[in-house]
């Protein structure tokens, strides 16, 4: 029979619930007693499921106290401790970087007592070193590139002084008129990367991609990038890809030397990754998905497209909402490439599907500053026929598609 006597105060749900499992068991098997756990296998599910979570929580805890007692558990890895906030690791300064680089190279000589000097180089041996030092040979060839530019008068116009790129041959961008490849054009203006913009126009009837593109790139969409700088030279599709390939390899190019992305370490790092990867995974998932299923139901009212339409509405709620929080832009206080994949999705996207902004204040003053900045205006004067950005609360319909026509005038 059951105890029914009210749980003892001070006592948790979780061990009074243990104890209680254990007294039936004891009581059924007339003894024999695991220590009160109860058993796999047994009538209890739930306190056996409780006691195994139990044994894993205490597994992970004591692999942290563990790792702590080692002195941490690997250069990068923070474990989180339930309500401690996460302290990011500090980022070197440039002269602690140098000391750094000084007191790492005295160490190996004396412990090669005399060995080969290398002139002060670290030794291969050491990662960090290494990674550091080849970090600081690439800032000296950029460095240097730049000199070299500027003592030769610059050669090719007012940006060749600017270009700290390491880009000897222009990249390649393949870009489609009214499409989300504007996002690589704004960011490559905004990195003043050198470039060549090859433009193509969507199919007059289906807004598709037209042949020549298809037969460039495989997957068959804009963007496409290539970069004949290295060998092989790297093909990409994919706009995040193309932009977190563009930051990692040429980033930060402009002698302001303003970084588009945020590094580990830096407070918004984790808000930039996020906000880069949601325009692409989430926001433009979502207004694919809406336009697609009107198009296919031609009907705005159909009960699949309302129900998309919420749920477009609750990420459009979610986003305003951060633009209200930062008061500035996605990742924080200053302009990112989560800005430059977001855009398009509220503004030359709405010419496909019609959406209203006028619910969220904070994206429409978000899209004004963005229409205010010269590298977003240099991107659709290039790629799109200097086309007025599309931020008003409202905007015009691509009806001049005739496969849209006939949908997009029912909005
Ligand atoms: N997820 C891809 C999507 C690329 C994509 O679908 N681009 C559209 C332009 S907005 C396209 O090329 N559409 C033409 C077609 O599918 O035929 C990216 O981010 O690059």
């Amino acid at each position: 029979m059951r105890d029914t006597s009210p749980t003892p105060p001070g006592t948790d749900l979780y061990h009074y619930h243990l104890q209680q499992s254990a007294r039936q068991e004891q009581q059924q098997q007339g003894g024999g007693g695991d220590g009160g756990n109860p058993a796999l296998n047994k009538p209890d599910n739930v306190g056996s499921q409780m006691y195994h979570e139990h044994i894993q929580r205490e597994g992970r805890l004591e692999e942290q106290r563990r790792r702590e007692r080692q002195g941490g558990g690997g250069a990068d890895t923070f474990y989180q401790q339930p309500n401690v906030p996460i302290v990011p690791r500090p980022q070197l300064l440039r002269d602690e970087y140098h000391e750094y680089l000084h007191q790492s190279t005295r160490q190996q000589q004396q412990q090669q007592q005399g060995g080969s000097n290398d002139g002060g180089n670290p030794s291969p041996d050491d990662p960090v070193v290494t990674h550091m030092y080849h970090d600081h040979l690439h800032g000296e060839r950029l460095r240097e590139d730049t000199r070299r530019r500027e003592q030769q008068g610059g050669s090719g116009g007012s940006r060749s002084t600017t270009i700290l790129s390491p880009v000897k041959m222009p990249l390649e961008l393949y870009h489609m008129h009214l499409s989300q490849s504007e996002r690589i054009v704004w960011l490559l203006e905004e990195m003043e990367i050198p470039y060549e913009l090859r433009v193509f126009y969507r199919d007059p009837v289906t807004a598709l991609s037209p042949d020549e593109l298809k037969a460039l790139n495989p997957a068959g969409t804009a963007p496409y990038l290539r970069d004949t700088n290295v060998s092989p030279p790297v093909c990409l599709s994919e706009s995040t890809a193309i932009a977190a390939y563009l930051l990692a390899v040429y980033g930060p190019q402009s002698e302001s030397g303003t970084r588009l992305d945020r590094a580990p370490g830096d407070p918004d790092y984790a808000a930039y990754l996020e906000w880069f990867h949601y325009a692409n995974g989430s926001l433009q998932a979502s207004l694919f998905r809406q336009m697609s299923l009107t198009l296919a139901t031609g009907d705005p009212e159909h009960t699949g497209v309302r129900r998309g339409l919420a749920r477009l509405e609750a990420q459009l709620r979610l986003v305003d909402e951060r633009l209200a929080r930062t008061g500035a832009w996605l990742a924080g206080e200053r302009l990112s490439a989560a800005d430059c994949m977001a855009v398009f999705s509220l503004t030359t996207m709405r010419g496909f599907y019609p959406l209203d902004l006028a619910p969220y204040p904070n994206i429409l003053r978000w899209l004004r500053d963005v229409a205010d900045r010269p590298a977003y205006r240099r991107a659709l004067k290039k790629g799109d026929g200097s086309m007025e950005p599309m931020i008003g609360s409202t905007v015009r319909k691509f009806t001049e598609f005739p496969g849209l026509k006939a949908v997009l005038e029912r909005f």
